[in-house]
């Protein structure tokens, strides 16, 4: 009997190794592959982070194997081997001490890169954005007091509400400033950007603290009162993705959905246009007119 509990208490380890190795091929971990060059990065990490602690749980759960089976045997009835008391050993301490603490170190400098390119400003790729933004015609580069941003989403209990540069009296997109302006134009819950380049965001809370959640591009950044934090993550296809509040915010957390609408340039400034000749409308003109005469 004792060595049946043994074996049962080594089988549910067994179970959960088996699981881990077939949930990728099976989409557990994730909901999708990931959509962004951020978020490949993010899964390499994972899985590199989830290969050093399935090892470390493969060896601590062969040891703990061992001393169950051993410890069953030596309660056998006829067994005379003597108790022996250990004060524990300097040596293998000193070792589970270093051992771990050298592999955190390692994954604290291996990371370092990723977080550099994703979380610190003056690593963003401006030059690749402007670069996707002038092939449909559109500067906003060097402007002064404008913002690096292309919308500046506000999150609130239980809405984002998201607010876009406008257009000048020549139809050319401005660039978004760090305030509002008259030009902006504004939408709820829709949040639209061109694909295929890195686009950068400002993200705000206009009450308690919320967490901005792109689950797809495996994009996840707290909004936090008082502070706007640039976000920037590049969507590598055209698609409509999930924009999710990851931080329990209130009584309405659970409807706080939104969605990531990732378009070619041409279509997001068509977007916008539309959404411009909306706002303007004075709702006695027709709309198409109104927009021509702007
Ligand atoms: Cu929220």
């Amino acid at each position: 009997m004792k060595r049946f509990w043994c074996l049962f208490f080594m089988l549910w380890p067994l179970l959960a190794i088996y699981v881990c190795w077939i949930a990728p091929d099976r989409g557990w971990w994730f909901p999708t592959d990931a959509m962004s060059p951020l978020g490949q990065r993010i899964d390499d990490l994972f899985y590199m982070i989830l290969i050093v602690t399935t090892v470390t749980f493969i060896f601590t759960q062969i040891g703990l194997g061992y001393v169950l089976w051993t410890g069953a045997q030596r309660t056998d009835p006829g067994n005379t081997t003597r108790a022996w008391f250990s004060h524990g050993s300097h040596n293998l301490e000193v070792i589970w001490s270093i051992v771990p603490a050298a592999i955190l170190l390692y994954i604290a400098l291996y990371q370092f890169d990723v977080w550099r390119e994703f979380r610190m400003k003056p690593y963003f790729p401006q030059a690749q954005l402007n670069a996707a933004l002038n092939k449909v015609g559109v500067d906003v580069a060097g402007k002064a007091g404008a913002t690096d941003a292309l919308a500046e989403v506000t999150a609130r209990q239980f809405e984002w509400r998201i607010r876009y540069a406008g257009f000048d009296q020549d139809g050319k997109l401005l660039p978004l400033m760090s305030t509002p302006q008259p030009t902006d134009l504004y939408a709820v819950n829709d949040l639209h950007l061109p694909s295929g380049a890195p686009v950068m965001i400002h993200l705000r809370s206009q009450d308690v603290q919320h967490s901005f959640f792109l689950p797809e591009l495996r994009v996840k950044q707290d909004a936090v009162p008082g502070l706007v934090i640039p976000v920037w993550f590049e969507a590598s296809e055209s698609a409509t993705y999930n924009l999710l509040c990851a931080e329990l915010c209130g009584w309405g957390h659970y409807k706080m959905k939104a969605r990531f609408v990732a378009e070619p340039s041409e279509d997001f400034l068509e977007w916008l246009r539309e959404l411009h000749a909306q706002q303007n409308f004075d709702g006695v003109a027709p709309a198409a007119e109104e927009a021509g005469a702007e």
